[in-house]
């Protein structure tokens, strides 16, 4: 019984997500769902991200949380448009809930969107925000062994974000060890890795994200180009 109703709920989500991705590509909007254990680092990314942007960059954040709007003050600083989807205690997005939220923005003034999925490594790699990629978040301070314990995000995931690479000093985090971990469960799995403190590895960052989005725009996949 448990089994068909969550089949449901998931089939539900679907074909909103296709709603969303259409209306992506109509758009060309390029949307990214960024996905880690809590405090992995994701706000921080993206708050690198955005200062890295000029001002008149064509980008906006949804920023998931089960409960507090932190996320979005500390994203808002960037000038661009966020918006907070509070959860209410749901551990992951869901396509409704991003629909809703984007309600009231134009796709048309937007470029690039990124979510920030609800800190959890399990219940959003399941729900489909008709993104183009999902990107899992891992940080030296979680354990080399976080992709072989929890390896749907990581199979699923098109990039893996190990941040925090300025702690590798202080941790007993083993980084080769760490990545063959990400490749055995994702092999030829792209990784890169970055430290929000010290500003090291978002050159690469961003040059991911243009190089992802040109691909978007020119081979989207399961359709037409987008013109
Ligand atoms: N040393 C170090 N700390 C970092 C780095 N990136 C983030 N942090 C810190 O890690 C903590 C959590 O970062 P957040 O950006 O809030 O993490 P998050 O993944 O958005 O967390 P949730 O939204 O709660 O899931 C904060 O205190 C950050 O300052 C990094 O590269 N190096
Ligand atoms: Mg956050």
């Amino acid at each position: 019984m448990r089994v068909a109703v969550e089949e449901k709920v998931l089939s539900e989500n679907d074909k909103l997500a296709m709603r969303l991705r259409a209306r992506f590509r109509a758009h060309r909007v390029f949307c990214i769902n960024l996905i880690s254990s809590p405090g992995s680092g994701k706000t921080a990314l993206l708050e690198r991200t955005l200062a890295a942007l000029p001002a008149q960059a064509r980008v906006a954040v949804l920023t998931g949380d089960i409960q507090t709007e932190n996320d979005a003050r500390r994203l808002a600083r960037a000038g661009f448009p966020v918006k907070q989807i509070t959860t209410g205690g749901t551990c992951h997005l869901d396509a409704a809930m991003v629909e809703k939220a984007l309600a009231d923005w134009q796709l048309a003034d937007l470029d690039v969107l990124f979510i920030e999925n609800v800190g959890n490594l399990v219940c959003p790699t399941s729900y489909d925000l008709g993104e183009h990629a999902k990107i899992v978040v891992f940080s030296v301070t979680e354990g080399e062994d976080k992709p072989l314990k929890y390896p749907s995000i990581f199979a699923i995931a098109e990039l893996c974000v190990v941040n925090k690479v300025d702690l590798l000093p202080y941790v007993p985090f083993d980084l080769a060890r760490a990545i063959a971990n990400v490749r055995q469960v994702h092999p030829g799995m792209e990784v890169i890795e970055t430290s929000c403190t010290q500003l090291q590895g978002l050159d690469a960052w961003l040059a991911w994200i243009e190089r992802r989005r040109q691909r978007a725009l020119t081979e989207p996949e399961g359709g037409e180009p987008l013109s």
